[in-house]
C-alpha cells in the first residue's frame, strides 16, 4: 500500500486506531501517524493536490458514504473528521504554498434563538473535508449577520442549522435578509425538524437530512 493509501485508511480507521492506542496518548498517537504518513508521501514526491485529494478527503468520503447508509455511528465519523483536521493543520501551509483552490466557499450556522450546534458542526467538518472552505458564524445567527458575511465573504453557499421549531421561521426571514442585500449565494438549510417540504416552502435552494448529504448538495449547488 503507498503511502497515500495508507493515509485514506488511516482516516476510515481512525476510530480502531484510537481504541487500539486507548488512553491518554491516544490523539497524540493518531497525529502522529497523520503527520509521519503525509510527510512520507511528500517526500516520495506525491503532489500535495494527491495526498489532499487521494489521501485524506478520499478517506473522508467513504465515512461520509458509511454514515448515510447508517453503517457507522456519529461518534465515529468525529473521530475521523478530527484525524482529518490534524492533516489539514499540517498541510496547511503546503496546501497555501501549492495554491491549491478550495471547492467552495460556504458560510454556515445555527439560526438565531438556537443554541444547538452538534449537527452544524459536523457538516462543516464534513464540508471541510470535501475541500470546502467554511465559515463558521456559530450560533444564534442573525438574519442580517448571515446576510453581511455572505455578502463580505462572497461566499457560494449559506447554510443555515436549525433544531428547534420555535427557530425555523428564521431561515425564511434569513433567506429575506440575502435577498434584500442582493447577495445571490445559494441556500441550503438542515435540522431534525427541517423537511425538504418546508425548504420548498421558505425558497431554501437544497434541504439535506444529513453531514454526508449536505457534502452531496453543497457540491450540486456550485456546479
Ligand atoms: C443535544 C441537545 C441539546 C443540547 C445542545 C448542545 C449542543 N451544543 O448542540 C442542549 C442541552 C443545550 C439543548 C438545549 C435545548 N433543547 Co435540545 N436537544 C438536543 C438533542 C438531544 C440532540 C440534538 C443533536 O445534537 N442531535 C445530533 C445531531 C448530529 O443531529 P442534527 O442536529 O439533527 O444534525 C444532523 C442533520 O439534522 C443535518 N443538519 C444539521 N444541521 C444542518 C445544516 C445544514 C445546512 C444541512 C444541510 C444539514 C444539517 O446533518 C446533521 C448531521 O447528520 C435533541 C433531540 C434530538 N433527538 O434531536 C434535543 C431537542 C432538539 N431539544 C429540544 C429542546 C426543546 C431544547 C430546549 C428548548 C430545552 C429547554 N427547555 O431548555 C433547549 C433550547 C436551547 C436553545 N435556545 O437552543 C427539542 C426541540 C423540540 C422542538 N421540536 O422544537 C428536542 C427535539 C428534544 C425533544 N424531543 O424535546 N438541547
Amino acid at each position: 500500500m503507498t503511502n497515500v493509501e495508507q493515509l485514506k485508511e488511516l482516516i476510515v480507521r481512525a476510530d480502531e486506531i484510537e481504541e487500539e492506542t486507548e488512553g491518554e496518548g491516544s490523539k497524540a498517537a493518531t497525529k502522529r501517524k497523520v503527520e509521519r504518513l503525509i510527510t512520507a508521501a511528500c517526500e516520495e514526491g506525491t503532489p500535495i493536490k494527491n495526498v489532499l485529494g487521494d489521501g485524506l478527503i478520499a478517506g473522508m468520503d467513504i465515512v461520509g458514504a458509511r454514515f448515510k447508509k447508517s453503517e457507522i455511528y456519529i461518534s465515529e465519523v468525529l473521530i475521523a473528521a478530527r484525524a482529518m483536521k490534524m492533516g489539514m493543520d499540517f498541510l496547511a501551509p503546503e496546501i497555501i504554498k501549492a495554491g491549491i483552490e478550495p471547492a467552495g466557499k460556504c458560510l454556515i450556522g445555527t439560526i438565531q434563538g438556537d443554541l444547538h450546534d452538534i449537527g452544524k458542526n459536523l457538516v462543516a467538518m464534513m464540508l471541510k473535508g470535501a475541500g470546502f472552505k467554511v465559515i463558521d458564524l456559530g450560533v444564534d445567527v442573525k438574519p442580517e449577520d448571515f446576510a453581511e458575511q455572505a455578502e463580505s465573504e462572497g461566499v457560494q453557499i449559506v447554510g443555515m442549522s436549525a433544531l428547534l421549531t420555535t427557530t425555523m421561521p428564521g431561515m425564511e426571514k434569513t433567506i429575506k435578509a440575502m435577498k434584500d442585500r442582493g447577495v445571490l449565494a445559494k441556500t441550503m438549510i438542515g435540522g431534525a425538524p427541517v423537511t425538504r417540504d418546508y425548504a420548498d416552502r421558505i425558497g431554501a435552494d437544497g434541504y439535506a437530512a444529513d453531514a454526508a448529504s449536505a457534502v452531496d448538495l453543497a457540491k450540486s449547488l456550485i456546479t
